[in-house]
C-alpha cells in the first residue's frame, strides 16, 4: 500500500539483512523479481530476487571499487564493456573519463534499465544521455561469445549473486571468452562475492581467474547492505598486473570526484586479503 512502511529483508544462510520502507515497484519479469523501496536510512534501494544490489546512499562503496582500479591505471580505455549494471552506476564511473569513446551496456531484463531509469536517478545520473553509452538487451553470456577477438581495453562484470540464469557469469568458460575479447594489455574486473557470506563462491571465482589469466588480485571493502558487509572485487589481466598501480593522468579529477576510491585506499584495499582465504586458496 502507497505510503506504508514494511520490512524487506534479504535473507541468507539465516540471517536477514533488511531495510525499513515504502515499496515503490514490486515486478516479475521473465527473468526475476524486481523490488524497488523508498527507504529513510538509503533512500530508493533495488533488490532483485531477494537480493539488495544497489541503493541511493551506500552505492558508491560498490561501483567505484568495480571501476577504478582499472581504469584508472589503462593507458587506452577506447573500448568498454559491461556485463549486468543495469542500474547504470558502473556505467556511470566508467563514463567519468574522458578516455572512453564507447561502452557497451549488455543487460539482459529491460525492466531493470527502464525501472531504474525512473527510480534510481540519483545513481545513474546523466548516462542514459551519455553519446558514448550503447545498451543491448541481452545475455551476457551470448554477448561475450560473439565478441571480436582482442577488442575491448576493460570488461566489468557487474551480475547478480550466482543464480539460475547469472552463474554462467562465473564460470571459467565465461572468464576465458573475456580473455580472447580482451586486448593484450586489457583489464577485466568482475564483483566476486563476500569472503564471509560466500565463501565457497568467493575462493572458486578466484581459483577460476587464476585458471585463465595470468595475473590476478582480489581487492576488499565494505557494501553495507550486502551479506555480512565484507565484499570484494577481483581484476586480472594477461600482461602485467597493471591494476596494482593507478597512473591515468586524469587519476586527481577522479579522486576529487569519489567518495570512496582514493589511491591509498586501493593500496589497503588489496590487501585485505583475510587470513582464511589465503588459506583456502593455498
Ligand atoms: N549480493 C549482491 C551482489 C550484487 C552485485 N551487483 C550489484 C549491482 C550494482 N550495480
Amino acid at each position: 500500500m502507497k505510503g506504508t512502511n514494511v520490512w524487506i529483508d534479504e535473507i541468507h544462510e539465516n540471517s536477514r539483512y533488511g531495510l525499513l520502507g515504502e515499496i515503490l515497484v514490486k515486478k516479475k519479469t521473465a527473468y526475476q523479481e524486481i523490488i524497488i523501496m523508498k527507504t529513510e536510512k538509503y533512500g530508493n534501494a533495488l533488490m532483485l530476487d531477494g537480493c539488495w544490489m544497489t541503493s541511493d546512499k551506500e552505492e558508491k562503496y560498490y561501483h567505484e571499487c568495480l571501476v577504478h582500479p582499472a581504469l584508472s591505471s589503462l593507458k587506452s580505455i577506447k573500448n568498454i564493456l559491461v556485463i549486468g549494471g543495469g542500474d547504470g552506476g558502473t556505467a556511470r564511473e566508467c563514463l567519468k573519463y574522458k578516455g572512453v569513446e564507447h561502452l557497451d551496456l549488455v543487460e539482459i531484463d529491460k525492466d531493470v534499465i527502464e525501472l531504474s531509469k525512473k527510480y534510481l536517478k540519483k545513481i545513474n545520473l546523466s548516462v542514459w544521455d551519455d553519446k558514448r553509452l550503447k545498451i543491448n538487451y541481452e545475455d551476457g553470456n551470448q554477448w561475450i561469445k560473439k565478441a571480436n577477438d582482442n577488442y575491448y581495453d576493460a570488461i566489468f562484470v557487474d551480475g547478480s549473486d550466482p543464480s539460475e540464469f547469472s552463474q554462467g557469469l562465473f564460470s571459467a568458460g565465461f572468464y576465458k571468452e573475456c580473455k580472447r575479447a580482451l586486448k593484450d594489455h586489457g583489464i577485466f574486473s568482475t564483483q566476486s562475492e563476500s569472503p564471509e557470506a560466500f565463501t565457497t563462491i568467493h575462493v572458486n571465482i578466484i581459483k577460476s581467474i587464476k585458471q585463465v589469466f595470468n595475473c590476478s588480485s582480489t581487492m576488499y571493502s565494505f557494501v553495507p547492505f550486502y551479506p555480512s558487509g565484507i565484499w570484494s572485487w577481483t581484476f586480472a589481466s594477461n600482461e602485467k598486473q597493471e591494476f596494482l598501480t593507478p597512473k591515468s593522468n586524469e587519476i586527481n579529477s577522479i579522486e576529487s570526484n569519489c567518495e570512496i576510491w582514493s589511491l591509498d585506499f586501493q593500496l589497503g584495499a588489496f590487501k585485505m586479503i583475510p587470513k582464511k582465504i589465503i588459506k583456502k586458496l593455498s
